[in-house]
């Protein structure tokens, strides 16, 4: 158990039920049944992306989400893992579909060149589907190594990123 510090999570589905994987992913990691660790600060808005990189597949549900973390970052990596699991995530290329991926984004100011873990995420400064997001459920969000996610998310401002109006995520504990 170490001091709370902010875990940015991101979350995509693109197979299935997209939405209620996302929703199950959220209370999954954070509901009442969650085990200790980690508590919810923040979800952002759901946005549809097109697949970036991997073969042709379908559109991407994207959210993210901002916990509270007394995890180190192995622990918490354990927790995603065991959620990705559960919702029975199958991916048989790299960056192919998946019903849910779960990816540590940031963990407070850690910086690792873990090879189970390199924190921030090393690709997460040039995806419009992880910084548009972020920068809903938290406006003032800075990337470590990198600067501010308001100044990233302009870089890459071509990427497509619709926003559903019509779909939200309930963080637990709040009103949905
Ligand atoms: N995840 C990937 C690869 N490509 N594209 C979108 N739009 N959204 C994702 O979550 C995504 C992706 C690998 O994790
Ligand atoms: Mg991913
Ligand atoms: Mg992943």
């Amino acid at each position: 158990m170490s001091a709370e510090r902010p875990a940015v999570l991101a979350l995509g589905s693109n197979m299935g039920d997209r939405m209620a994987t996302l929703q199950g992913a959220v209370d999954a990691l954070l509901g009442p049944q969650a085990a200790p660790g980690l508590t919810p600060v923040a979800v952002s808005p759901v946005y549809e992306t097109a697949p970036v990189g991997g073969p042709e597949q379908g559109a991407y549900l994207n959210a993210v989400l901002v916990a509270a973390c007394t995890l180190a970052p192995r622990e918490l990596l354990a927790r995603t893992q065991e959620v990705e699991k559960r919702f029975h995530r199958v991916r048989e290329v790299r960056w192919g579909p998946r019903t849910l991926d779960v990816d540590i984004i940031a963990l407070g100011e850690e910086v690792s060149g873990d090879p189970e873990l390199t924190l921030p995420h090393p690709r997460a400064h040039e995806r419009a589907f992880v910084l548009r997001p972020w920068l809903d459920a938290d406006p003032g969000a800075v990337l470590p190594g990198h600067g501010p996610v308001a100044d990233l998310l302009a870089a890459v401002a071509g990427q497509e990123a619709d926003r559903r109006g019509d779909l939200h995520l309930a963080l637990p504990g709040r009103e949905g």
